[in-house]
């Protein structure tokens, strides 16, 4: 039997005790599954309504006592016949129900599996599948906002008008090739062709523009604290996470592995890292702590660099900044509760917002600091409220393709060069629109985007 002739089971709900789990069934068997192990059938009662039951196994002994419900085809989250069993959300009883389940005829659904019928069911586009996909694993408002926009259409609402822009110009473009001697046919000349070029293309240059702000709230950004040894690194973390992560004493060179805190900045999900202090040392493990520290920097999308004020910074201030200063950055000087040893630590002016202070053990100046971080990796408003950003690198590059498509197109239409060429190229552009969302997508991408989903979705 093909793996989509089968009826899956899976469950819906995360595993664990909890109130109620539920245990979903799709496929041609779903109602004679959940029949056999719920005594109920579709026919007894309305459609999409829950109704009591006992669960039984194939020996008849009762599970538990549950409710059911029939969604029947295609009106159902996978276009399937689809009935799910809501149990108590005991997890030994919901393994024997899903046991039960397949011994009366269904197969354990794979990761996504669920997800995947809809989309080949046309339930869903494939960036609806992945909007579906962020929304379960969004960890900001933000993020799950723009991730529900996603699932509602929003990507293919802007691109299916486009796509078929470049096929209607496609089909002149190609009856000006098939007819090009004939006098009544309307052909397209090359200012015509580049105009409407351009047009598609400004409209895909602003949807690309919009993956900045999409990546950011799906993908969240990396804040790294970095700094010279003991300069309260790891209090920063403490404070900024609200509680005691990092071990902070008064020995430089205390923290090595570097550890992390996700904290929400901005509707931004961060991932702030303490590292071990920038310096030269003779002792192998603060050592390698320190080359970590130095390939953890070198993917951040912001360091905050600190100083201790209650000391004037030293050469090795400098150089551990000569470290950070190519890369965005902040320039905070920390134990503002302490005498100020001089004014700005000699970095007034560094760093994109001048000098921070603040102190790490009072709170002082902290707020200022978490505005600071988000007006540094939160998207411009603007851009994400408007419509379904691009969140992922595969979106981007497909609209990347079909706009390099596009671009020489209108080189080949100014230059003059024979229909055949632009005309491939606008071919080639409505494809890549068409691969962006999913109706021209090899299995092994469908492979990659399904199975990163959870079980039961
Ligand atoms: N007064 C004062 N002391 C602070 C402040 N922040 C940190 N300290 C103290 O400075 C010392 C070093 O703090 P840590 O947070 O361990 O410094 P670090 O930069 O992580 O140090 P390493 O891990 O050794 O690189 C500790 O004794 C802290 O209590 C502050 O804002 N004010
Ligand atoms: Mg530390």
């Amino acid at each position: 039997m093909n793996r989509e002739d089968t009826t899956i089971v899976a469950t819906a709900t995360p595993g664990g005790t909890g109130a109620i789990a539920i245990v979903r069934l799709s496929g041609a068997d779903a109602f004679s599954v959940a029949g056999r192990l719920t005594g109920l059938s579709p026919s007894d009662a309305p459609p999409k309504t829950l109704r009591r039951c006992s669960v039984r196994n194939e020996f008849g002994e009762i599970l538990d006592a549950a409710l059911a419900v029939f969604f029947p085809e295609p009106d159902s989250f996978t276009g399937e016949d689809v009935a799910e069993i809501h149990l108590h959300g005991n997890p030994v009883v919901v393994e024997t129900v899903v046991r039960a389940a397949c011994a009366a005829g269904a197969v354990p659904a794979e990761p996504g599996e669920f997800s995947r019928r809809a989309f080949h069911r046309g339930k869903m586009d494939l960036t609806q599948a992945e909007g579906l996909c962020d929304l379960i694993a969004a960890r900001t408002e933000e993020a799950a906002r723009s991730a529900l926009r996603q699932m509602r259409g929003g990507i293919r609402e802007e691109i299916v008008p486009l796509r078929e822009r470049l096929l209607s110009l496609l089909t002149l473009q190609e009856a000006a090739i098939d007819f090009a001697e004939e006098d009544d046919v309307p052909a397209i000349t090359g200012g015509q062709l580049q105009e409407r070029v351009s047009e598609i293309a400004a409209k895909l240059d602003g949807f690309l523009r919009s993956y900045e702000a999409g990546h950011r709230y799906r993908d969240g950004a990396t804040v790294v604290i970095a700094g010279v040894a003991n300069v309260g690194k790891s209090r920063l973390l403490n404070r900024l996470a609200g509680e005691e992560r990092a071990i902070v004493t008064e020995t430089p060179g205390t923290t090595r592995d570097y550890l992390h805190a996700d904290i929400p900045i901005g509707g931004v999900p961060v991932t702030l890292i303490d590292t071990a202090g920038l310096r030269e040392t003779a002792d192998p493990v603060e050592r390698e702590g320190v080359r970590r520290s130095r390939e953890i920097v070198a993917t951040a999308d912001l360091v905050l660099f600190v100083l201790d004020g209650s000391r004037p910074a030293a050469a090795a201030d400098r150089s551990a900044y000569e470290e950070i200063a190519s890369l965005p950055h902040l320039v905070l000087i920390n134990k503002s509760d302490l005498a100020p040893a001089e004014e700005g630590n000699g970095f007034a002016g560094a760093g994109k917002r001048g000098v921070l202070r603040l102190s790490a053990k009072t709170g002082e100046g902290i707020e200022n600091l978490v505005a600071a971080i988000a007006r540094e990796v939160s998207p411009d408003e603007g851009a994400i409220r408007a419509q379904a950003p691009l969140t992922r690198a595969r979106q981007r590059l497909a609209v990347e393709q079909a706009l390099s498509a596009l671009s020489r197109a209108s080189v080949a239409a100014a230059e003059g060069l024979p229909l055949e060429f632009p005309a491939a190229d606008v071919r080639e552009a409505a494809g890549a629109l068409a691969e962006l969302l999913g109706e021209v997508a090899p299995e092994e991408v469908l492979d990659a985007i399904f199975g990163s989903f959870c079980i039961g979705k």
